[in-house]
């Protein structure tokens, strides 16, 4: 495992359609991640934050909010990771909602050519314009960085597709747009929902997830929304879905990627402060960081 770690917060909002979200990487760093890192005798950076710039007004392009700033700072945020990356540090990016991975994984691919991918979330997040009932384009990156949508999404960091559909597991799925069961079902992509976390156990999700996302890659991302835990665990959140994955299930996932010790970059998004109780999200997105850099109980 890569000891020496960069933290990037991304305070962006304009992915989603609830306000507050802009203020996760502040509650992240206020729930103690630097010092709790630090304890683990781990080498942090922080490099402070991505500048998204506020728009005057409401835009919309072709059922994209915010299209422009949406890009803007996504491209900043891919050159900031792609750097990173070349130090031979390991990007731990904060969000943010989740549109903050369109920049995240451009800048992670160009240095790994064959990329896995892990996004836990409630959502697909592979909606295209023509697909999102909101327009909110947090319910787009997972499409965009397979070469799905919006040519300026598709083409953020300059070069398409990021991912590959067989490199990709989803866990945690529990509300999928039919454009996204349909994207699903055409490039074959493998899907833990709810039902496979239920009936097989996460320790047997994992296991095969590893597995799936690690035979043909070089590394491995982890895109972690913390809407895919259970709204009871995780109330922080703007687009909260009953019926999640709980904390020890939670914790459970993230020990086990540390033993497999596949990940070279990692992104938690869509921790709202405004929706939180006491931070307690911003808290769950701490410890769950902790256990995928090995924090042990024992
Ligand atoms: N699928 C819905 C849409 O595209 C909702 C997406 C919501 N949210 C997220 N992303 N938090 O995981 O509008
Ligand atoms: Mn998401
Ligand atoms: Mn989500
Ligand atoms: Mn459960």
């Amino acid at each position: 495992m890569n000891k020496n770690i960069s933290i990037v917060g991304v305070p962006m909002d304009l992915g989603a359609d609830r306000r507050g979200v802009d203020m996760g990487p502040s509650a992240i760093r206020y729930a103690g991640i630097v010092a709790r890192l630090e304890q683990m005798g781990l080498n942090i950076e922080d490099k402070g934050d991505i500048s998204v710039n506020r728009p005057h007004r409401y835009m919309e392009t072709e059922n994209h909010k915010y299209l422009d700033e949406v890009v803007e700072a996504n491209a900043q945020l891919a050159t900031v990771v792609s750097q990173i990356m070349q130090e031979g540090r390991f990007p731990l990016i904060l969000g943010g909602d989740h549109s903050i991975a369109l920049g995240t994984i451009a800048g992670v691919a160009q240095k790994v050519r064959d990329l896995g991918v892990i996004w836990f979330d409630a959502h697909g997040d592979l909606n295209t314009g023509e697909t999102s009932p909101s327009g909110n384009i947090h319910g787009m990156p997972l499409a965009a960085s397979l070469g799905y949508g919006h040519e300026r999404l598709v083409q953020i960091g300059g070069y398409a597709p990021k991912i590959k559909p067989e490199n990709v597991v989803i866990i945690g799925a529990r509300s999928l747009d039919e454009g996204e069961r349909e994207l699903i079902k055409r490039i074959g992509m493998k899907v833990f929902t709810m039902h496979e976390v239920d009936k097989l156990g996460m320790a047997r999700v994992m296991d095969e997830a590893i597995d799936h996302v690690s035979k043909q890659t070089q590394g491995v991302h982890l895109s972690l929304d913390l809407d895919g835990l259970d709204p009871h665990d995780a109330p922080g959140v703007g687009t909260p879905v009953i019926g999640g994955i709980s904390y020890r299930e939670g914790h459970l996932a993230m020990e086990m990627l540390a033993d497999a010790d596949i990940l070279c970059s990692a992104e938690f998004v869509e921790v709202n402060p405004i929706l939180d109780q006491r931070n307690h999200t911003a808290q769950v997105a701490v410890a769950l960081m902790s256990s995928v850099f090995g924090d042990k109980l024992l």
